[in-house]
């Protein structure tokens, strides 16, 4: 049988998590990314914080079906101190860990405004997924979806809610482009057509600067964040 969740959990998580800690300051701006298995979310969250470690407090909350490979990626490749890194293992799906029973990364989040904070920044990893997977608005403020050329130019046009509604779209390994066959200006169209105003960055993540579309699309988020209501 064929579960909708929103049909289950009609009336959960549609409303954003309040914008300060009990305290009254300030907490960090959540920017969450999924997409499906391998496009490169755990490759941009590491760009993501080599671009912006020096100027920013950043931690990452990664989410793995039964292991915690993307948190031990990134503490291997050294992109933050390990107590910034924490791992959330979500046993067979992945979504319904940002979706509908947000509880443990919540707490994963808070935790890390806990320990580690005052943050700026958390980006939280989806694991790997498909086309329908999106996150809880009570768990981030805004989601990048990350899909890759690898899987072919089609899926912008296949759309669903993470290419149709994300904030931002990633379509990452630019740099395959010529060795599959892909026009990457026809998925800009399609991408276009699914999405009307919504952004979209094209990355090569393998290239020097090549997380620059997105990291600056993050810096102007933060910079709404910061300058909007405490
Ligand atoms: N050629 C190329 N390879 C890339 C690029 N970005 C990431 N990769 C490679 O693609 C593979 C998957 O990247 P990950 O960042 O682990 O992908 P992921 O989306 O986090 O994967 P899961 O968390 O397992 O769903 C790795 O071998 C990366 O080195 C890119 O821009 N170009
Ligand atoms: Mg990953």
């Amino acid at each position: 049988m064929h579960l909708d969740h929103h049909e289950t959990f009609p009336e959960r998580h549609t409303y954003s998590a309040a914008a300060t800690r009990p305290d009254g300051t300030r907490r960090a701006l959540r920017i969450g990314l999924g997409g499906p298995v391998g496009t490169g979310k755990t490759a941009t969250v590491a760009a993501l914080c080599r671009a912006l470690r020096d100027e920013l407090s950043l931690a990452v909350v990664t989410n793995d079906i039964y292991t915690r490979e993307d948190a031990e990626f990134l503490l291997r490749e050294a992109v933050l101190p390990a107590e910034r890194i924490s791992a959330v293992e979500t046993g067979a799906c992945p979504h319904t860990a940002i979706r509908d029973d947000i509880s443990a990364n919540l707490e994963a989040v808070e935790d890390l405004e806990d320990t580690v904070g005052p943050l700026d920044l958390i980006l939280v990893e989806s694991g790997g997924d498909n086309l329908t997977a999106t996150f809880s608005k009570g768990l981030v403020d805004f989601q990048i979806f990350v899909i890759d050329v690898a899987g072919g130019d089609d899926i912008p046009r296949k759309g669903g809610p993470g290419v149709t509604t994300a904030d931002l779209l990633v379509i990452n390994k630019t740099d395959l482009a010529p060795y599959v066959g892909v026009d990457l200006a026809g998925m800009a169209r399609d991408a276009k057509a699914q999405r009307g105003e919504l952004p979209v960055a094209f990355t090569a993540l393998k290239t020097e600067n090549g997380v620059r579309p997105v990291s600056e699309w993050v810096r102007a988020r933060l910079a709404d964040w910061t300058a909007g209501p405490a």
